[in-house]
């Protein structure tokens, strides 16, 4: 593994083990995901997935390091599998932990964390994505039940899933935005998957229907206002800070090796100085975001990171990943845009991992507003 600073002999022995549980995933899988990005197929992995304990196992009292070397570890394979597990453990297990009842706890958390139940998180609408307070989903309070509406949009899992978290608009009293655990299996719940994608096609990505779908009062989490949903994306969204460093570490490794056995003029290609240049630049750009996310870890291990620091890290990793991945493509030459090598699958994914849990803009605004003491959300 290219790791030029030597970053992970600080790991402990535990976090070493969890690193080689999602490498031993992932390299199981590696044969098969040019393949499963082609057909635009998400494998049946959930439950291995749980049984490696890959999806947040700092909610059992693992480091908060040890589950940023997982995600990366997965999304060096895809990051649709990173995905998969991020929605699974920060966007739906999180929650429940932090905001479910002690019932909702009973009935869903170990099962999510062991990959016996799939869980999706309903945030983003059709008509709203990067201002969420905006939704249109509705909860109406109707005797002892909620009562839903509403479409949702880009719900990861959403047609594997047993449960969705859905966030709502309370339509009585305050207004405020509430989560909902609502089992996919209720009556008015329809998943309709988003077809045509050129990215993260080893994903299962849907849309989630609501037409009057009712839900007893206790299917609420104990959580109100946007702080509820947004608390959520910092989880996913320092997992990606990780994560996307896996994409383009396994884009430059593979880049490398063919760069080294690639013959041209009547030598490795790795020897001519412009494909030296890059990979400099692509080694210094990986090593740095690693360190950004080291230190994320470190602040949330002694639970000091805030909002505008999860967003330097995501904003920062994913534009590595798209620079890094694109390079790799290119040093390959022609051979770079077949699927049987990874650069170019990593490539396309990276453009939905710049976009998605707050757009690069929305965390430069983000980090802006902290930066400046002026919020450009504002009026
Ligand atoms: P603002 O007025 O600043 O705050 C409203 C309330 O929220 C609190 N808050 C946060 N709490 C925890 N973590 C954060 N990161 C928070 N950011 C804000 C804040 O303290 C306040 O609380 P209170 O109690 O005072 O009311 O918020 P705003 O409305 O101006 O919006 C800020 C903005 C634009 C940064 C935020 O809305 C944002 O992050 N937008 C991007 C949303 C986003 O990431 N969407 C993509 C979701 S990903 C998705 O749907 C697909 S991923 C899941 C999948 O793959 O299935």
């Amino acid at each position: 593994m290219f790791d030029y600073l030597a970053l992970d002999d600080e790991l402990t022995d535990e976090e070493r083990a969890y690193r080689d549980e999602a490498r031993g995933f992932v390299d199981d899988l590696r044969p098969r995901l040019g393949e499963l990005f082609l057909d635009g197929e998400f494998p049946d992995v959930m439950d291995e997935m749980g049984d490696r304990d890959l999806f947040a196992p700092h909610l059992r009292g693992a480091s908060a390091r040890a589950y940023g070397v997982i995600t990366r570890e997965l999304e060096a394979g895809d990051s649709g599998l990173r995905s998969a597990a991020s929605v699974q453990g920060a966007l739906v297990a999180y929650p429940v932990a932090r905001y479910g009842t002690p019932e909702h706890r009973d009935e869903y958390l170990d099962d999510l964390l062991d990959g016996e139940k799939v869980g999706c998180f309903a945030l983003t609408e059709p008509n709203v994505g990067s201002a969420p307070h905006e939704m249109e989903t509705t909860a109406a309070r109707d005797g002892g039940e909620y009562v839903l509406n509403g479409t949702k949009r880009w719900v990861t899992n959403a047609p594997i899933a047993d449960v969705a978290l859905v966030w709502a608009r309370d339509d009585g009293g305050d207004g405020d935005v509430r989560g909902f655990l609502v089992p996919t299996d209720t009556d008015g719940v329809r998943v309709e998957s988003i077809d045509g994608l050129l990215s993260l096609r080893i994903s299962e990505s849907a849309e989630l229907h609501l037409d009057d779908v009712r839900v007893p009062d206790d299917a609420a989490l104990d959580v109100r206002g946007m702080g509820g949903p947004l608390s959520c994306l910092n989880q996913a969204r320092y997992g990606i800070a990780w994560g996307a460093v896996g994409a383009a570490r396994d884009a430059f490794e593979h880049a490398l090796d063919y760069a080294k056995d690639r013959e041209q003029w009547g030598r490795p290609v790795a020897g001519f100085q412009m494909q030296q240049e890059k990979f400099a630049e692509c080694a210094t750009k990986i090593t740095t975001a690693e360190l950004v996310a080291r230190r994320l870890a470190d602040l949330k291990q002694d639970d000091k990171l805030e909002p505008h620091h999860v967003s330097m890290g995501k904003r920062h990793s994913a534009e590595v990943a798209r620079h890094v991945t694109r390079v790799a493509r290119e040093t390959m030459g022609g051979n770079g845009v077949l699927a049987d090598h990874p650069p170019m699958r990593h490539m396309l994914n990276a453009e939905t991992v710049y976009t998605y849990e707050g757009t690069h803009d929305v965390h430069s605004l983000i980090m802006g507003a902290e930066i400046t003491g002026e919020s450009a959300f504002d009026g």
